[in-house]
């Protein structure tokens, strides 16, 4: 049986008032794609997936198709849970329709608080394994005082004993292999830097300790995928489908979880790129180096879309620059979409090479391939195997 874990699309999401939908679109058919090819059994999606609680109608639109066009192509479950970037109101009104196409929305733990788990535990029998898939969407404090009333629970030392019992309930009604979605801080992680600040009176990130019942936990809400916890139960954040900031330059990525013969392991999935977000600072002697380069690189490119922030250093003010810089980047289909002008003094002008921390390994080796050996096309295919075998054998030795 094969799970797919993602979460934080924040669809409608834009970057410098430029829309994503284009984007969020080309994921969403990679992604239904994906599934049909893979064969993947059931869909988690562990809270984000709007960006505001009232999403544009475009937004609403591409989530609705999406899920529409999944479920003609092949009748999977899929399971939602609310994050705290979603209205749970919202994301819930829709409901009573989607359960007829075995989709499953939950967006807070009212019915919890009366002893109702249905919403929150399905148990599945897929393939000949047993599996349970225990939703906890994002809660905020009320939500736990409430529990703790309800449930009676003392909470002088804290939350923390509530959010323990909900999940020792959660897993009383279980079987098989135990999978968890949240969309909270759990472990050490490390952010992307587009998340927003959850607030969570006295506790800063959940000990993974309270997660040992479980297998796996499909964790949303850091943007950087990252495994907080390798086993026992595996931790697991898938990150967003893709970047909000020039500043996120990490691999974006699914998560595929498999269970075969009653055991567990999972794989994280790189997804096909549909953008690139590339900086630059540069000196204003270096800008038309700098653009010819972009322009060789990015320019032009029918399935991806290019953009870029740039922040030029300069002695005396810059006057039009950014306008004749963004009409003519925009020919190459490429977005300009800020441009900064930094007057510095004559000395501090050094320059800096920005672009090369905006790229990923593999991409610099590209990069540094053109510039030595300018007359050449393509790396050789040798060469770039050779390449991404030694990055293999570093990255490994990092990770031990
Ligand atoms: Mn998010």
């Amino acid at each position: 049986m094969k799970i797919l874990h993602t979460s934080d699309w924040h669809l409608g999401k834009k970057l410098y008032k430029v829309s994503r939908i284009k984007e969020q679109e080309l994921f969403l058919t990679w992604l239904s794609e994906y599934i049909i090819t893979e064969e993947i059994d059931i869909l988690l999606i562990s809270g984000d997936i709007f960006d505001v609680p009232t999403p544009p109608n475009e937004a609403l639109k591409l989530y609705f198709n999406f899920l529409k066009s999944l479920s003609a192509k092949k009748q999977i479950p899929i399971f939602i849970i609310g994050g705290n970037h979603d209205s749970s109101n919202f994301l819930e009104a829709p409901a009573p329709f989607l359960e007829l196409n075995n989709i499953h929305v939950v967006g807070n733990l009212n019915e919890l608080a009366k002893d109702n788990f249905s919403p929150y535990v399905h148990n599945l029998n897929i393939r000949d394994e047993e599996v349970s898939i225990c939703l906890l969407p994002y809660f905020r404090t009320h939500e736990l005082f409430n529990l703790a009333k309800c449930w009676d629970i003392d909470i002088e030392e804290g939350l923390l004993p509530v959010i323990e019992v909900a999940l020792e309930k959660l897993t009383a009604k279980s079987i098989g292999k135990k999978i968890l979605m949240s969309h909270h801080l759990f472990g050490s992680y490390e952010e992307a830097g587009s998340e927003q600040g959850l607030n969570l009176s006295g506790i800063d990130s959940i000990p993974t300790n309270i997660l040992n019942d479980f297998d796996y936990v499909a964790l949303g809400h850091i943007h950087k995928a990252q495994t907080v916890r390798k086993e026992s139960p595996i931790v697991h954040y898938s990150g967003s489908p893709m970047a909000f900031r020039f500043s996120e330059t990490t691999t974006k990525e699914v998560s595929v979880v498999d269970i075969t013969d009653n055991k567990l392991s999972f794989e994280r999935v790189a997804i096909k790129e549909f953008d690139k977000l590339l900086r630059i600072t540069c000196t204003k002697d270096e800008v038309e180096e700098y653009k010819d380069q972009i322009i060789t690189s990015w320019g032009n490119r029918e399935d991806i879309e290019v953009y870029l922030e740039m922040k030029v250093k300069t002695v005396s003010p810059i006057t039009s620059m950014a306008e004749t810089l963004r009409a003519e980047l925009l020919t190459k289909g490429i977005h300009l979409l800020s441009f900064q002008a930094i007057v510095v003094g004559e000395h501090e002008q050094r320059d800096e090479h920005i672009l090369e921390k905006s790229l990923r390994t593999e991409e610099l080796f590209d990069l540094f391939y053109k510039k030595k050996y300018p007359e050449s096309e393509d790396i050789p295919v040798e060469l770039k195997q050779d390449f991404n075998n030694l990055l293999e054998v570093v990255m490994a030795t990092d990770e031990a």
